[in-house]
């Protein structure tokens, strides 16, 4: 017990530092600071174990909701809604450290810090991670949090087809996460989730603090082009239909039109799959996915639109058949005013350098604002790498990070309590 005051209270760097590194040792990428785990893995099994022993080291009460997802809460005879926060701890197949993690453990941190201090907090605090979040093996991206606030029903998530033929529901079962917690869960009070920014923004502005206003519409659609398989040395151009020519040049036009548009425009071919992928055959198949994103919904629109034209009049020049499969559409999100005010001033008033700033990457903060008043706290990424193993931020601005995460949820704790 301390009689030190809330707006005092500090995090513990080394704790935080010691659990980021403890959970980067479940299916670590070898020779560096990133790890790999895909979500409903054993892998992410390990990772959940891991960070649910820790919320009971803490005697938070543990809720496993229908789509995995999970919240520590701390105790609250009023049952009243928390101030919550968290992330997810499901990774890239190629993930840093830090990508969702941070906001997971500086949660943890926050709430064990509070504890210590024996200061009780007008509202209960709570810390959460999302089920697949990042989408990468199970399509879309926040599928957890986006469940736990009714925009998808469990049943039809459950249902969900992984790129290795897993099917969502079965996994969640096998590692015994399919909890009985009620979905869509009652709102918190409010959320903030503290991550990095996995761009180069505030490396490049020296600056240590991002208060996020909102994230960027997201639109992710699978490619299925059929052609013909044939012989790579004895089909005369003219009698091809060859799949692969159609996926490389709309990989390319991606690129063209993104430049075309200029401004907050990304677009990506991440994944491409020929099949039979053999160096002598005209494939028979090409799949691949296309991200596509900007902060403006109708420029979104658009480059979906012209996408789609090129994708489908160089299909049928070439006489190859298309079928495409919308993987995640998500429009641009705002984040509460009063939340993102309160995240800057609490930044400001903790003598850390503020920028205000939209997220480039989709985030479960962006589900959560459709329930509550939240925001997010981005700390720098070095050299702006990010879904990548040698993703980096410095010990000072994890720091600087959770003692913003830590004092605004302390404010929010209070606020018209
Ligand atoms: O794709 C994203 O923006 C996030 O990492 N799921
Ligand atoms: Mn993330
Ligand atoms: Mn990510």
């Amino acid at each position: 017990m301390t009689n030190v005051k809330p707006q005092e209270l500090r995090i513990d760097i080394d704790r935080l530092v010691e659990k980021l590194a403890a959970l980067a040792e479940i299916s670590p990428i070898e020779g560096t600071e990133g790890c790999a785990r895909l979500a409903l893995t054993d892998a992410d099994k390990a990772g959940r174990d891991l960070v649910v022993s820790w919320m009971h080291d803490l005697d938070l009460e543990v809720a496993i909701d229908g789509i995995g997802n999970v919240v520590g809460t701390m105790p609250d005879p009023g049952h009243r809604p928390p101030v919550m926060c968290g992330s997810h701890i499901d990774t890239v197949q190629t993930g840093g450290r830090y990508d969702g993690n941070l906001g997971v453990l500086a949660g943890l941190e926050v709430i064990e810090t509070v504890r210590a201090s024996g200061i009780t907090p007008s509202r209960p605090l709570a810390v959460g991670f999302f089920t697949n979040e990042e989408g990468a093996r199970f399509a879309p991206d926040m599928l957890g949090s986006l469940v736990y606030v009714g925009g998808m029903s469990v049943e039809e998530a459950h249902g969900i087809e992984g790129i290795d033929g897993a099917i969502l529901g079965a996994e969640l079962d096998r590692i015994a996460y399919l909890g009985s917690g009620p979905l869509p869960a009652s709102p918190p009070h409010s959320f903030v989730e503290l991550h990095v920014e996995q761009g180069p923004v505030l490396e490049a502005d020296a600056i240590t603090i991002g208060a996020v206003t909102g994230v960027q519409g997201i639109s992710w659609t699978e490619v299925e082009l059929t052609g013909q398989s044939n012989h790579a040395g004895t089909t005369p151009m003219a009698l091809r239909k060859d799949p692969g020519v159609v996926a490389f040049r709309t990989a390319a036009f991606v690129r063209d039109l993104v430049v075309e548009l200029g401004g907050a425009q990304v677009g990506t071919v991440g994944r491409i799959e020929l099949h039979p992928n053999l160096v002598n055959v005209v494939p028979a198949t090409a799949t691949f996915t296309i991200d596509l994103r900007h902060t403006d919904n109708d420029v979104l629109a658009e480059a979906e639109k012209r996408v789609d034209e090129f994708l489908r009049t160089t299909a049928e020049t070439e006489g190859v058949s298309v079928q495409t499969r919308e993987l995640a559409r998500f429009d641009p999100v705002a984040f509460d005013a009063n939340v993102i005010a309160l995240v800057a001033d609490t930044a400001a008033s903790l003598g850390f350098s503020t920028k205000r700033m939209p997220s480039g990457a989709g985030h479960d903060a962006q589900m959560l604002a459709r329930v509550c008043p939240t925001a997010m706290v981005f700390v720098p990424s070095v050299g702006g790498i990010s879904h990548n193993p040698a993703e980096h931020t410095s010990a000072a601005d994890l720091e600087a990070g959770a003692n913003v995460l830590l004092q605004t949820m302390l404010r929010l704790a209070e606020d018209g309590a």
